[in-house]
């Protein structure tokens, strides 16, 4: 139990008051179990840091699986058919993948979740995402489903303002959040991944989306 632990405590856990549209559900799968899938996905289109508009590179590194990808570089963002960097089509999505996130999404109230997109997020001790939301999309009533595998991060949900206030959700590794309805278009933000020398994997974070 570390520092952020307590902090944890301090602050009431969201899934007794969760933001309306966020869904939580605890310890549905981990790292261990998938990381052969995830494997053969990066055996197709590596891990790389993303170039974004302004010309910074991402610190959390990215590929897709799915029949589209999300993408990043000089020009924007944007979702597509084949990794720029090959030219050749992402992996497609493992049909396990796709029941799991299926399952999830009707769980949380969304009975027809079809992805066509999985992006994955890998986070080195240290990585952030800073705040943010997700609409390249074309249909936003479609929700959007996160996996949290490996080591701990704290999410911070803003909603309908970049600048807050914050709410902190911790997620752990096997913890899937559906975000839709309300929630679909929230601004959201993932604080700086702590280095802890007695473990030296990653976070990664599967993100479902129905792109197209
Ligand atoms: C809420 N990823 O890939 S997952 C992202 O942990 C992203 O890697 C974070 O934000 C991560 O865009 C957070 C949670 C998440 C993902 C997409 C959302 C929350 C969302 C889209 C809309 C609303
Ligand atoms: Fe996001």
């Amino acid at each position: 139990m570390g520092p952020m632990d307590l902090l944890d405590d301090l602050f009431p856990p969201v899934e007794d008051d969760p933001p309306a549209g966020v869904v939580v559900l605890r310890a549905r799968t981990g790292l261990a179990g998938q990381r052969p899938a995830i494997d053969a996905i990066t055996a197709v289109a590596p891990f790389r840091h993303l170039q974004v508009p302004g010309g910074r590179r991402m610190s959390v590194a990215t590929t897709n699986a799915g029949a589209r990808g999300w993408c990043s570089d000089r020009a924007g963002y944007r979702y597509a058919t084949r990794d720029p960097l090959s030219g050749q089509p992402w992996a497609p999505i493992p049909e396990a993948w796709l029941a799991l996130a299926a399952g999830w999404a009707a769980e949380a109230g969304f009975p027809c979740f079809v992805p066509d997109c999985c992006l994955i997020n890998r986070y080195a001790p240290g990585a952030r995402m800073g705040a943010h939301r997700d609409q390249d999309e074309q249909d936003f009533s479609q929700p959007i489903v996160s996996v949290s595998l490996g080591r701990p991060a704290t999410f911070v949900w803003l909603g309908a303002s970049r600048s807050g206030p914050g709410r902190s959700i911790s997620l752990r590794d096997g913890d899937v959040v559906v975000f839709g309805g309300a929630a679909r278009l929230g601004y959201h933000a993932v604080r700086p991944i702590r280095a802890d020398p007695s473990a030296f994997d990653c976070r990664i974070n599967l993100t479902f989306r129905r792109a197209g």
